[in-house]
């Protein structure tokens, strides 16, 4: 019997290793130099991102948010596979994705003071809000995935989350709904090691995350999160099956949060100073910044001029988003349902009574 048992083991898809070099010719990508140097300027805003919301919670001017840093090659290579016109369903830790999908960073910056106003998506863009609910966002996708293929649109769906989200529920339900109907949607797990301070091998007695797919009935791949010319290939072609009506694809980036959970969190608590130095050596920035340099696309001089004109571009969406005006308390109120049921109704106006009062 012992032979009859299959073993869904994943191999690790790789272009670029720890250096920058090219492990795999066949597979890099046929991209021009000028994209390739944009895909390195929407890792590097990530980055200075990161750095400038971290200043501005620290500062009192922020709310709590979720850094990004480490896993730009996971985000922003998946997210320039995309069309416009494809779906895209961020968790919360989905900073880098933002400038790539063209959705107003003044927004998200709005969001994590603490305004909702700041998820108001763009007409033109098909693109959703931060969920923060953990994995919730997957049965929307699923939704979403599933209205594409209703409406015969050549679009597929992308939805983030975290290892932490496949033990929820919903991300089963999402899986099984989209492998059961062949849905155009892209499963794109960010395995970045930890649910907070829950590692990895606590979610589950899998070897990967990707090979849960292959009960769905789909393909899983496993991919080197923090190169992202891999992560960009293995999108594009999970992206192409969706178009041709192959179905869903999983795919999990394996890759690491070099910061804290949130700025609520303290990840010394939980995490070796080790681990962490192993994942520094890692780093998706100065990874792609080594074959850049071996390409001849960019030099010591150009990268400080990207810092420098990506920090502009974050500090002036940080003056527009102060700008822009207050919310108003009642907001909180507004944005959960398309008709407001009583109960939220009696809270309202109490809060409106209260304000009168003072
Ligand atoms: C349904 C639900 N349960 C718990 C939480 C609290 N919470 C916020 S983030 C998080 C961990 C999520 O981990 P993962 O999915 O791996 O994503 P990551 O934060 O690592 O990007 C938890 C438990 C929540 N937001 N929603």
């Amino acid at each position: 019997m012992e032979e009859l048992i299959q073993e869904p083991d994943v191999d690790r898809f790789q272009i670029l290793d720890q250096d920058g070099n090219i492990v795999d010719e066949d597979r890099e990508p046929d991209l021009s130099d000028e994209e390739l140097l944009e895909l390195y300027e929407y890792m590097v805003l990530g980055k200075v991102t990161d750095k400038k919301f971290f200043k501005l919670q620290r500062q009192g001017r922020f709310g709590t948010f979720a850094p990004c840093r480490g896993q730009e090659a996971a985000q922003v290579g998946s997210a320039y596979a995309l069309e416009d016109r494809d779906w895209m369903f961020p968790a919360f830790r989905e900073t880098a994705v933002w400038p790539v999908r063209d959705l107003p960073l003044e927004g998200l910056i709005q969001y994590w003071q603490g305004d909702e106003k700041g998820m108001q998506i763009p007409e033109d863009n098909n693109d959703f809000m931060i969920a923060v609910p953990v994995g919730s966002q997957t049965l929307h996708a699923a939704g979403s995935a599933w209205a594409s293929k209703l409406n015969g649109e050549d679009a597929a769906t992308l939805v983030y989350f975290g290892d932490g989200a496949t033990s929820e529920g919903d991300f089963h339900e999402a899986m099984n709904f989209a492998g059961a109907f062949d849905l155009p949607c892209i499963f794109l797990c960010q395995n970045n090691q930890y649910a907070i301070s829950v590692p990895r091998d606590r979610q589950t007695g899998a070897s990967s995350l990707a090979q849960k797919a292959v009960a769905y009935g789909f393909p899983g791949l496993q991919v080197d999160g923090n190169d992202i010319l891999a992560m960009y290939v293995a999108t594009k072609h999970a992206l192409e099956r969706a178009r041709n009506g192959d179905g869903p694809t999983m795919v999990e980036a394996y890759t690491y949060r070099l910061g804290d959970h949130t700025t609520s969190d303290d990840a010394d608590r939980y995490r070796d100073e080790e681990e962490v130095e192993e994942w520094k050596e890692k780093d998706p920035i100065t990874r792609f910044e080594a074959y850049l340099k071996e390409k001849d696309i960019l030099d010591d001089e150009t990268i400080t001029e990207i810092e420098e004109e990506m920090k502009d571009r974050i500090n002036e969406a940080v003056k527009a988003a102060e700008e822009r005006d207050d919310p108003e308390l009642a907001d909180m109120f507004q944005y959960h349902y398309e008709e407001m049921p009583p109960r939220l109704q009696n809270q309202l106006e109490h809060l409106k009574e209260m304000e009168e009062d003072n």
